[in-house]
């Protein structure tokens, strides 16, 4: 294997990428003997992917909400190289062409972050022994490609409103929705009615994700919003995993967690919000 090329494992895949220093990381700077490894899934028509760059039908509105395709980054304008391919806004990745990301450019996602404050069985609310701050728990949901907790995220469905995704996502993936039955779906749309509306959602973040799918040429941009079980609704609802996800629970706040991607600075932004432990 050349020196200049790291494995990296991506689930059960390894996939190899061009060390990038970090003094080239960024465009601007020239680069000449920069050579990624080009990785590109072919997602055959699939209606949430794109076709290929060189597929004469494809006319891509870069930069542009693109019918029901969002073409628009959250980092602001995004540059194309000379062959039209969208150029990552962070620089260089070690890897071209899109991966095993269905769009070029941003592929927008979304991380709805559920939290309440950990109480006891009295229902007293806990404090962490050392900071005396309270503790903040959040649903995670473990992933099973690659097998990391992180926030229940998903992506965008084209023509899809964000706050749609956000209670679609956990709904299927913390509470396995999509396995239940019709009557089953109505009682739990009906508890989680006013949950997920926006006055209850606190957005917290909007932007790139540093997501080991990203390429030179696509990359994962989410909009992450809290929602805070005041009311103890989910003393009633019982987490089961679905879909993508292999395992779920309430997890407590703290700095030492381990989660996907750069979840974890979601929850710390989520926690000094509400000036929880950390
Ligand atoms: C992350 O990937 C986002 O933050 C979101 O959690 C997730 C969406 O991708 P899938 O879970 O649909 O693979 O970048």
């Amino acid at each position: 294997m050349p020196n200049n090329i790291q494995l990296y494992h991506y689930g059960n895949k390894v996939v190899s990428r061009a060390l990038v220093p970090k003094d080239k990381k960024h465009w601007s700077v020239t680069w000449k003997d920069y050579s990624p490894v080009a990785v590109n899934v072919d997602f055959e028509n699939k209606l949430w992917a794109d076709p290929q760059i060189s597929d004469s039908n494809f006319k891509p509105a870069w930069n542009q909400l693109d019918g029901k395709v969002d073409r628009r980054s959250h980092t602001g304008k995004y540059l194309l190289d000379n062959n039209g391919y969208p150029l990552n806004p962070t620089g260089r990745t070690g890897i071209n062409l899109r991966g095993v990301l269905g769009r070029w450019g941003p592929n927008h996602a979304a991380d709805p972050i559920v939290t309440r404050w950990k109480k006891d069985a009295n229902k007293a609310q806990m404090f962490h022994p050392i900071s005396k701050l309270p503790i903040l728990q959040f649903i995670a949901i473990l992933r099973s490609d690659v097998n990391e907790w992180a926030i229940p995220g998903g992506m965008v469905d084209a023509g899809e409103q964000v706050s749609a995704t956000l209670k679609r996502e956990f709904c299927e993936e913390s509470l396995n929705m999509l396995e239940m039955s019709p009557d089953q779906r109505k009682a739990l749309q009906q508890q989680l009615k006013s949950f997920f509306n926006e006055e209850n959602g606190k957005p917290i973040y909007s932007g790139y994700v540093e997501d080991p799918r990203n390429t030179d040429n696509a990359w994962m941009e989410t909009v992450a919003v809290e929602f805070h079980d005041q009311n103890d609704i989910f003393d009633k609802i019982t987490l089961n995993a679905g879909d993508d996800a292999k395992g779920v629970r309430w997890v407590d706040i703290d700095r030492t967690l381990n989660l996907y991607a750069n979840h974890l600075k979601f929850i710390e932004m989520t926690v000094n919000i509400r000036n929880g432990h950390w």
